[in-house]
């Protein structure tokens, strides 16, 4: 656990988050400013600081965020969904631990901003 990380403070349960996912490896959650209907993080419960760095260390866990995806928006309904990382400060990443937007409810728009 990084200390100064939000995301793990919310995997060790010492910051609240809506979970709506478990497993050993993963924990998906609300985002607090959603952009969807459904919009969740997925994390890995191990601190990683990007998709790739995760994707290297631990391939499973890293298709466990997908997996896990899958299974939390075939819960909420929705056959049609997006899944984004977004990677670096200049591609909008704010939370340097790996997380997995998980986006669905409406009409999605192409190409993002
Ligand atoms: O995505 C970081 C995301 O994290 C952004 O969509 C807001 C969300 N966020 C920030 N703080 C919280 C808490 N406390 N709970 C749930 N969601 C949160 P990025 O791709 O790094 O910009």
């Amino acid at each position: 656990m990084v200390d100064d990380c939000l995301f793990c403070r919310i995997v060790a349960g010492e910051i609240s988050a809506e979970v709506v996912h478990s497993s050993d490896r993963v924990v998906a959650f609300r985002d607090l400013a959603p952009q969807a209907p459904t919009h969740v993080l997925v994390v890995p419960r191990e601190h990683h600081r990007d998709a790739a760095s995760l994707a290297a260390a631990d391939p499973a866990t890293s298709a466990e965020l997908v997996t896990a995806a899958a299974a939390i928006v075939a819960a909420e309904g929705h056959t049609d969904y997006r899944l984004v990382f977004n990677t670096g400060a200049d591609a909008g990443q704010t939370v340097f631990h790996t997380h997995l937007h998980v986006l669905g409810g409406r009409s999605l728009t192409w190409p993002p901003g």
